[in-house]
């Protein structure tokens, strides 16, 4: 999704500081011949960047404003003619960015206020939309790939093969469907969408009918790769026209240093937590060999990647019923509590605003329940996959997701709505400062929240009966949390591994599908359940892929959010373990993140970290301080058996 805004994650791009990155070269000084004497023409003044900085806040305005009503219509309806239009308002988009970029660095040797220096800086690393060629013709081509791949990510539909064991999922899906009301064809043919597929992933345990579900939403991938293919090499293009090296550079130009320091920072916060995902999967691997036996899974080798209960094996909880520490001990279903309550959509996002309200923070405006969409809408190919947006970037806030009645989905709204209560605080800054202080930020500040979500809170609200504190209880939980959030970690960093390679070359579209599974063999310890081959493009079937949303803002988001947890719990004068800490209703921590939120991309991310934190480095200390009970634990449970795999 070439988006002006990626929309659910961020509008703009992933902006970040003045002074830091690959400093564009300066152009050359124009010189004007005369026929006797060379006169040199001054040039240009800090008054002419800051006037040119106030004239493109106007234009980007109206045209990001452009681009992203265009790809909410797109996002809510996926035909031939909105995707032409999300295609042409994004070219317009990348026309004038292009030129603006290129004027920007003009003003590059200037002593400038420090305003109009980090908006310069914000705009020169803009990454989204992708940077475009300035040939007109490669730049509509660019457009277009992006709206089509997105385009085809949504629209997936998997026809299982007669006589499969999914076909008699899909038969039975069609049926309900039929009583429903529904009238597409194909799925009343029992063809079966990604949500459907996703459902037998969480839901069955039986090996084959995994398998069939992950090969068919996986096999529909293989039509992205051509157009993937062709994406890289305009984007890069683009990129190198604005002085970067590829595309990867200027994703990794957003986080105030150097891109180099960048790529260490993120392989430093890793190694700090990988040793735990080394015991997680350790654990897991184990318990899943037992229950699928040593010749489907080795007891020291690689877990294949449609066990862990999601279509991607990048969240782990809905294999928390086979992996269950102490199966006496009492465990929180959250999924039943919230049918038991008799929660729907409307009643799941209304409990995610009261979270934040309970901070003393903004009701959402009436627009957002007017706007929003919170389910698929019948008769209408839409992208399911949850976003949050700013429409019009003044406080015009939507969340696009089709909810399901879980846990998972309680937490997702939250996520959501960590976005929208951003856009809320920022949307009357400069436009380029309409920005998480980097993406991270962004993506972080819904999952510090839901981190709240505790026992306690579940009980003071009324969704479970009681609480029970017993060590057994405990673990249980943070076995619950770990598969969440600890699983997720190496798959947060890997995803853009694999496009800082491809995007600089390192990985050439012979090798995209091998060197995919190198990658997931490497960090995650994960197998394809199958032979993979060249036809393939398994990459394409994870959303960020086809619609081009940077990864590691993800990555970097698990980390920060327990920080921001671990902060906003002292703000609210928490006492004891991290992991028993809940900020519902403290509004002293909705104040504190209240003034890091108003800051937008206006600074220096550490500036902003300091706000809440009062530290300006990234650290997964806190992350490890909140999971210290389940490591204690794994680390014993694990003795004698040999953890790890051959990367
Ligand atoms: O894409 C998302 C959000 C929207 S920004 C739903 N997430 C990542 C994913 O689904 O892969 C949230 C967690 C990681
Ligand atoms: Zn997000």
């Amino acid at each position: 999704m070439l988006r002006a805004l990626p929309p659910l994650l961020i509008p703009l791009t992933a902006l970040s500081l003045a002074a830091c990155g690959p400093k564009p070269a300066p152009e050359k000084t124009p010189v004007k011949e005369t026929a006797k004497v060379e006169v040199k023409i001054k040039g240009p003044t800090a008054e002419e960047a800051k006037a040119f900085v106030a004239e493109a806040d106007a234009e980007l305005r109206r045209l990001f404003v452009a681009s992203s009503e265009a790809e909410w219509e797109k996002n809510t309806n996926i035909t031939d003619e909105t995707e032409a239009a999300a295609a042409k308002a994004n070219e317009a988009l990348m026309e004038y960015l292009g030129g603006a970029i290129k004027k920007a660095t003009t003003f590059a040797d200037l002593e400038l206020d420090p305003e109009t220096a980090r908006q310069l800086h914000l705009l020169r690393v803009t990454a989204s939309p992708p940077p475009a060629p300035a040939d007109a013709a490669a730049r509509a081509e660019l457009a277009s790939i992006g709206a089509k791949m997105e385009g085809i990510y949504g629209k997936g539909l998997h026809c299982p093969p007669k006589a499969s064991k999914l076909a008699k999922v899909g038969a039975k899906l069609a049926k309900e469907k039929k009583a429903k009301g529904v009238t597409d064809e194909q799925e009343l043919a029992g063809c079966m969408r990604l949500g459907e597929l996703e459902d037998v992933l969480a839901e069955s345990r039986d090996y084959e009918l995994q398998l069939e579900a992950w090969r068919g939403w996986h096999g529909l991938a293989r039509e992205i790769r051509p157009h993937y293919v062709r994406f890289v090499e305009l984007a890069n293009a683009g990129a190198k026209e604005i002085q970067y090296a590829d595309l990867g550079e200027l994703w990794r130009a957003g986080y105030d240093m150097s891109p180099a320091d960048f790529e260490k920072e993120s392989e430093r916060l890793w190694q700090q937590v990988k040793p735990l995902y080394e015991q997680l999967h350790c654990y897991v691997r184990a318990e899943l060999s037992d229950k699928y036996g040593a010749d489907k899974v080795a007891a020291d080798g690689l877990i294949p990647a449609h066990l862990l209960g999601n279509m991607w094996a990048q969240e782990w909880a809905n294999i928390y019923p086979e992996v269950t520490p102490y199966a006496k001990a009492k465990s929180i279903d959250v999924t039943k509590a919230l049918k038991k309550g008799g929660y729907d959509e409307l009643k799941m996002v209304k409990l995610g605003e009261s979270f934040f309200t309970s901070l003393g923070l903004d009701p959402l405006p009436a627009t957002f329940w007017e706007r929003s969409m919170f389910q698929k809408p019948e008769g209408r190919e839409v992208v399911c996959h949850a976003s949050a947006w700013d429409v019009t970037f003044s406080d015009d806030l939507r969340i696009k997701m089709c909810i399901k009645i879980n846990s998972e989905d309680l937490i997702t709204i939250h996520h959501e709505l960590g976005h929208n209560y951003y856009f809320h605080y920022y949307f009357k800054l400069p436009i380029l400062f309409q920005n998480g202080a980097n993406d991270g930020f962004h993506e972080a500040i819904g999952d510090a929240l839901a981190l709240s979500v505790t026992p306690a809170y579940l009980k003071q609200i009324g969704l479970i009966d009681a609480v029970t504190s017993d060590e057994k209880a405990l673990i249980n939980l943070q076995m619950q949390d770990a598969l969440e959030k600890v699983a997720f970690l190496p798959f947060g960093k890997l995803i853009d591994q694999w496009r800082w390679d491809v995007f600089s070359g390192a990985i050439t579209p012979d090798r995209y599908n091998a060197a995919w599974w190198e990658l997931r063999q490497k960090y995650q310890g994960l197998a394809p359940p199958e032979a993979r081959s060249e036809e393939d493009f398994d990459p394409g079937a994870k959303y960020h892929i086809p619609a081009n949303v940077p990864y590691t803002r993800y990555f970097l988001a698990r980390i920060l959010q327990f920080q921001f947890h671990k902060a906003l719990c002292a703000a609210s004068g928490h006492e004891g373990p991290l992991h028993e800490c809940s900020i519902y209703g403290s509004k002293e921590a909705g104040a504190k993140l209240q003034k890091m939120l108003e800051l937008g991309a206006s600074k220096p991310w550490p500036e902003a970290l300091e706000v809440v934190t009062g530290s300006r480095e990234m650290d997964a200390g806190p992350l490890l301080e909140y999971f210290e009970p389940l490591q204690g634990w794994l680390e014993k449970e694990n003795e004698g058996r040999s953890c790890g795999w051959s990367e």
